[in-house]
């Protein structure tokens, strides 16, 4: 079988998540590097592959889809050795990851990357946001973590689904709540700190994905302290570290 090819851009939380799923279910792929800020997403070959122009997306011998949550659930059907907790048979599991999946992009998602663009990335890269736009992105993020804290999280088990093993949910989730890093740390403890519920499950999502966590977070991690020490621009040698991950993202 051809590896199923993945186009992502490792300061993606939504590529992220996708990698990671790749990686701790060893399923052969092929990483491609789209860089955002190059505007590698509009070049004409990947538009003709992915319209939508956004990563992630994937290839699978000829079959193209894009979606993070999309593409985790089509490999978590197909690819043989996938655990099921990930994406539960039982249908009201599954059902209840749905939810939350579908959740998270009118809600969660939508309060962090539009906080972390307004504050941090915005200025990083000349892209200019309304006022009003941090004010409300701020307020719909808070209510999205106290949703978070006193539904999601107030089931019997440790995750999302209410069970003893994560889910696509917890993955995606946790990956875009990891975007606040790039925030003042001050600023981020003030929104976050008070959710002692979601703390938790996000250590213990980082800790049962273990070092696959960490390795996809590389580029992130550099960024997020750029993004602390106050710098403006990031470095071309910076973002060629982006490449030098696609080894660690490789599965042996
Ligand atoms: N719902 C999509 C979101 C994809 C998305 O927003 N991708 C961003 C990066 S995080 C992107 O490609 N932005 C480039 C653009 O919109 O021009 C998913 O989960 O895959």
């Amino acid at each position: 079988m051809p590896k199923v090819k993945i186009y992502v851009d490792m300061l993606s939380q939504p590529s992220r998540a996708v990698l990671l799923f790749c990686r701790l279910n060893k399923i052969d792929i092929e990483v491609n590097m789209i860089h955002l800020d190059h505007g590698d997403h509009y070049q004409q070959e990947n538009l003709l592959m992915n319209p939508l122009a956004q990563v992630p997306w994937m290839d699978d011998d000829g079959f193209i889809l894009a979606e993070s949550h999309s593409i985790m659930r089509y490999l978590a059907a197909t690819k043989k050795g996938v655990p099921d907790h990930w994406y539960p048979s039982n249908q009201q599991r599954r059902a209840r990851v749905n939810s939350a999946l579908d959740w998270e992009l009118s809600t969660l998602r939508r309060g962090c990357t539009e906080l972390v663009l307004s504050k941090v990335l915005g200025p990083i890269y000349g892209i200019s946001v309304p006022d009003k736009t941090e004010k409300y992105s701020r307020e719909i993020l808070k209510k999205s973590l106290g949703l978070l804290e006193d539904y999601w999280l107030n089931g019997p088990g440790r995750f999302i689904a209410g069970e003893c093993a994560p889910t696509i949910a917890d993955l995606s989730l946790v990956c875009e709540l990891k975007q606040l890093d790039l925030m003042d740390v001050e600023e981020r403890s003030e929104i976050v700190d008070k959710y002692k519920r979601v703390q938790k499950w996000m250590a213990e999502v980082e800790q049962e994905l273990g070092p696959h966590f960490e390795d996809v977070h590389k580029v992130h991690y550099v960024v997020a302290a750029r993004a602390q020490a106050g710098r403006e621009e990031m470095p071309e040698s910076e973002r060629h570290a982006r490449q030098s991950i696609l080894e660690c993202l490789t599965p042996a």
